[in-house]
């Protein structure tokens, strides 16, 4: 067996160096060179303190301007910016959710999307109270679909999913009026809340970021990910590689990035076929290489070991290899730089969802009846590019790593069940994995969520951290870019197992599984909220009792404040590595980091200092364990 040692995020730098030097010689705009322009940023807005939701305004916050024209006051200010963002990521979460539902809703037989997961979509039909019996696959899903659409805008009632949360924590939500209603109703009255003369009371405000986020997390993106798994199955381990070097010279690359798998399953589908490889191999290439960034990266690594090309920040660094046919996108996280990049190179910049339009892009409109059509579309017109390519510009870095990936909680489940001498349980319950963290063999679990961001240098936060828990008995579940973070690494080869304390080491041995387990894309931290929710029930504990905390150290995204709401809000305490603007007031920073305790147990801890953070992460567990006893 090769010596396996992890890749350091310098070797991930230098790699960039090299790619910034063929983008110099085509005149090519990069982030860090808009870093640069955009340094030192605005401090009214890091601080949260300018409003301009009127036009009386804007008015920004100073001494000698302590409120606005309305004398709305910084906490009222702040308080109203951050629901504002809250609200633009439990839109955007639950706005996918809402496509899949759309596409399960078009699943047939015949049609361009199966059910690959019918047992699932069983188990939710008789976990919503419907009717199975006798029911044609297709039809069921039909039903189940149109469920989960009325989820969306139904007049009455919580959210569904909710009753998968211990009795404690549904207390909690009830008691302080957390509980979600409509998904689009909390995104639309978190707008109406956040409008000029409605809501200035930093309380108010926070408790409906926490309800908007709980919409996210219990509501769209647990659809989100349910839904994906009856489509496209339920992830299982399986092998891939992470980083560049996962693109393949000699053929044609095409990477997908975004978020929603309708696109990128349906483009792996059309790419696999003998006549699209034969079309290549007609073109001059050797075959067809898809690799995936970002989330739709996640998605598709999870359920059929595409390689990750990268994650977030190395979006530019695929054109910049001038090996990429195209670059293919869906939804979020998209640069608009790749537009005018992928101008500098021979890559074809395909957009397709009309949510997600940019200049400078070729638009092709995807949709679910005509999925395969327009896959067939895309994946020729990557195939017919690659003659364009110009081979003096040509480097693709040769780095990458093995990962195992695919653990969503009933792998997870199911692969811990061999870690303890019990029985293994027929009924699949956490009880194994609950064991190793009683009995201390481990001591806890972090999630590592989240995304990169230019004020944290990329990938080395999640990277420090990772290892600095694994070293300590701390097992990682982890999604979106701090996955691929970890994978690009070489954390998700189970030979890491050599680099974690002889507790985590033992299990990763016993279960044979790398230390960080890939849980999927960012809509897939609802999979880490019912694996929460699970240990809860199995243990007899609130959720907040447990010795597992969430941490976000590089995240950037409104979607990303919308989990921390939703983690927050479902009992675990969550540690961010940027500040969410808003530390212009001392109200929402105290309500942030401590007040939120009394509606949900949990709140936030930020910290930019990644070594002190991740001490804070251990000292929090360690206090959980204690008061537990254990
Ligand atoms: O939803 S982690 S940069 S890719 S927002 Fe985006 Fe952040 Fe990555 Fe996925 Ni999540
Ligand atoms: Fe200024 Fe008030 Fe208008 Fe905001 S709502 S811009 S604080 S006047």
């Amino acid at each position: 067996m090769s010596e396996f040692r992890l890749t350091t995020v310098e070797e991930f730098e230098a790699a960039t160096a090299r790619l910034l030097e063929t983008g110099a010689k085509v005149g090519a705009d990069s982030w860090q060179a808009r870093v640069k322009n955009q340094t030192p940023h605005c401090k009214f807005g890091e601080e949260g303190i300018c409003c301009r939701i009127c036009t009386m305004g804007p008015c920004r916050i100073t001494k000698k301007a302590p409120r606005g024209i309305c004398g709305c006051d910084v906490h009222g200010i702040v308080g109203r910016n951050y629901l504002k963002f809250t609200a633009g990521g439990a839109a955007t979460h639950s706005d996918h959710g809402r496509e899949i539902c759309h596409t399960l809703y078009e699943a047939s037989a015949d049609g361009c999307y199966k059910v690959k997961d019918p047992e699932k979509l069983i188990r939710i039909a008789n976990e919503w109270g419907m009717e199975t019996e006798g029911k044609d696959i297709y039809e069921l899903a039909h039903e189940v679909a149109l469920e989960g659409l009325m989820e969306y805008g139904k007049p009455f009632g919580t959210q569904r999913f909710l009753k998968r949360a211990p009795e404690s924590q549904q207390k909690l939500w009830e008691e302080n009026e957390l509980a979600p209603h409509a998904i689009d109703r909390e995104v639309s009255r978190s707008l109406h809340m956040a409008h000029m003369g409605c809501s200035s009371k930093p309380e108010a405000l926070v408790k409906q970021s926490i309800r908007a986020g709980l919409s996210d997390g219990w509501g769209g993106s647990m659809m989100g990910t349910e839904f994906s798994d009856i489509l496209f199955g339920t992830p299982k381990p399986i092998e891939t590689e992470a980083n560049l070097g996962v693109m393949v010279e000699e053929n044609v690359n095409i990477v997908v990035h975004g978020h929603d798998p309708s696109l990128s399953e349906m483009i792996c589908e059309v790419a696999d076929s003998p006549e699209m490889i034969a079309y290549a191999k007609e073109q001059g290439a050797k075959g067809i290489t898809i690799s995936g960034v970002c989330c739709t990266s996640n998605e598709v690594a999870m359920r059929r070991g595409i390689p990750m090309a990268g994650n977030f920040l190395q979006q530019e660094n695929v054109v910049l290899t001038g090996a990429c046919e195209a670059i293919v996108v869906d939804v979020q996280c998209i640069f608009p730089a790749l537009g005018p990049l992928s101008k500098c190179f021979h890559t074809k910049f395909i957009t397709t969802s009309p949510i997600a339009q940019m200049p400078d892009s070729e638009f092709v409109r995807f949709d679910a009846h005509t999925a395969l059509e327009k896959a067939t579309q895309i994946v020729k017109m990557a195939i017919e590019n690659f003659k364009n390519r110009k081979p003096e510009l040509v480097h693709i870095p040769q780095m990458k790593q093995k990962a195992t990936v695919g653990y969503s909680t009933e792998a997870i489940v199911k692969v811990l069940d061999g870690v303890t001498n019990s029985q293994v349980d027929e009924t699949g319950t956490t009880k194994p994995l609950l064991q190793c963290i009683t009995s201390g063999v481990l001591r806890g679990a972090v999630a590592m969520v989240g995304c990169n961001n230019p004020k944290v240098r990329p990938d080395l936060a999640h990277i420090e951290l990772m290892k600095k828990l694994v070293a300590n008995d701390i097992i990682i579940i982890a999604s979106g870019c701090s996955a691929q973070a970890a994978a690009k690494a070489g954390l998700m080869d189970k030979r890491a197992k050599d680099i974690c304390g002889d507790g985590l080491k033992r299990v990763c041995e016993l279960a044979d599984i790398p230390p960080v387990l890939h849980m999927g894309s960012c809509v897939d931290i609802s999979r880490m909220l019912v694996l929460a929710a699970t240990l809860a029930k199995d243990s007899g504990l609130r959720i907040s009792q447990l010795p597992v905390v969430g941490c976000a150290p590089e995240w950037m995204s409104e979607k990303a404040v919308s989990i921390g709401n939703y983690v927050i809000g479902s009992g675990l305490d969550t540690y961010l590595g940027v500040d969410p603007y808003a530390s212009g007031s001392s109200e929402m920073l105290e309500i942030l980091t401590n007040g939120t305790r009394e509606w949900c147990e949990a709140a936030f801890t930020v910290e930019k200092d990644i070594d002190k953070l991740g001490d804070l992460m251990i000292e929090r567990i360690e206090e959980k364990r204690a008061a537990l006893g254990i």
